[in-house]
């Protein structure tokens, strides 16, 4: 039993994947349940259930969100560069191989809803988070700038936008995040626009804790260290 962690609101909507323990549960079972087919005899008695298993036996279940929005489905486990797939981290002390990230992102009414879910960061730190441009490659930079739905004219691909009228939390896409004592944490983001010719192709994890807002810095957060992969352009325009 791992007791509820007194805490943040998010604790209390997230569900808890108890990862090697819910994939073990079932081969237990069938093995208890085996072997007292196997004695015949007298009604076995029903197989012991470890009490209070931490949530249903399914290995992979994925992210109970509050609404359904999920048009895109994204997921991956950090790796290094050259063995990623979807999922790279570029800084393994602050991003560590292992650690899983998943994006949902959904449309309706005009309006695109995107939620991030980290699992196994380090614990009780900030993380700023974006969706960014282009898809993640063997460098943080590959990923390109943060996505814009109206484009800053004065952004160049040496110097990306920071004036707070283009880099805002309203047209670009701001996933910062707190991490728990688990290193788990989750942002949600709602912005006033869907993809129509342009979307978004990645989410990437910064090192700053949280995204800046002044002008000359907006959008800015510190070094690039994870990148998820994020088929946007599949999220249907609703
Ligand atoms: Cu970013």
């Amino acid at each position: 039993m791992i007791p509820p962690t007194a805490g943040n609101a998010t604790d209390m909507i997230r569900t808890t994947r108890p990862r090697g323990r819910s994939a073990r549960l079932p081969i237990l079972l069938a093995g208890t349940v085996l072997a007292a087919v196997a004695c015949g005899g007298p009604e076995p008695a029903p197989p012991a259930v470890p009490e209070a298993p931490l949530a249903p036996p399914a290995p992979i279940a994925p992210p109970t969100p509050q609404t359904p929005l999920a048009d895109v489905e994204a997921e991956g486990t950090l790796a290094p560069p050259d063995q990623a797939q979807d999922a790279f981290t570029y800084d393994p002390a602050q991003a560590p191989v292992g650690a899983e990230l998943a994006v949902e992102a959904g449309a309706s009414d005009g309006a695109t809803r995107v939620r991030l879910e980290v699992e196994g960061l380090l614990p009780d730190r900030g993380y700023a988070a974006h969706a960014h441009a282009r898809p993640c490659g063997p460098t943080g930079d590959a990923a390109g700038p943060h996505f814009q739905n109206e484009v800053d004219p004065a952004a160049t691909p040496e110097q990306p936008s920071t004036d707070p009228a283009y880099a805002n939390p309203q047209n670009e896409i701001w996933l910062d995040l707190r991490t728990d004592a688990e290193g788990d944490g989750e942002a949600s983001t709602e912005v006033p626009f869907v993809f129509s010719d342009r979307a978004p192709a990645s989410v990437v994890i910064h090192e700053a804790e949280t995204t800046a807002t002044a002008a000359g810095e907006a959008g800015s957060a510190g070094g690039r260290l994870a990148c998820l992969n994020v088929p946007f352009d599949q999220v249907a325009s609703g």
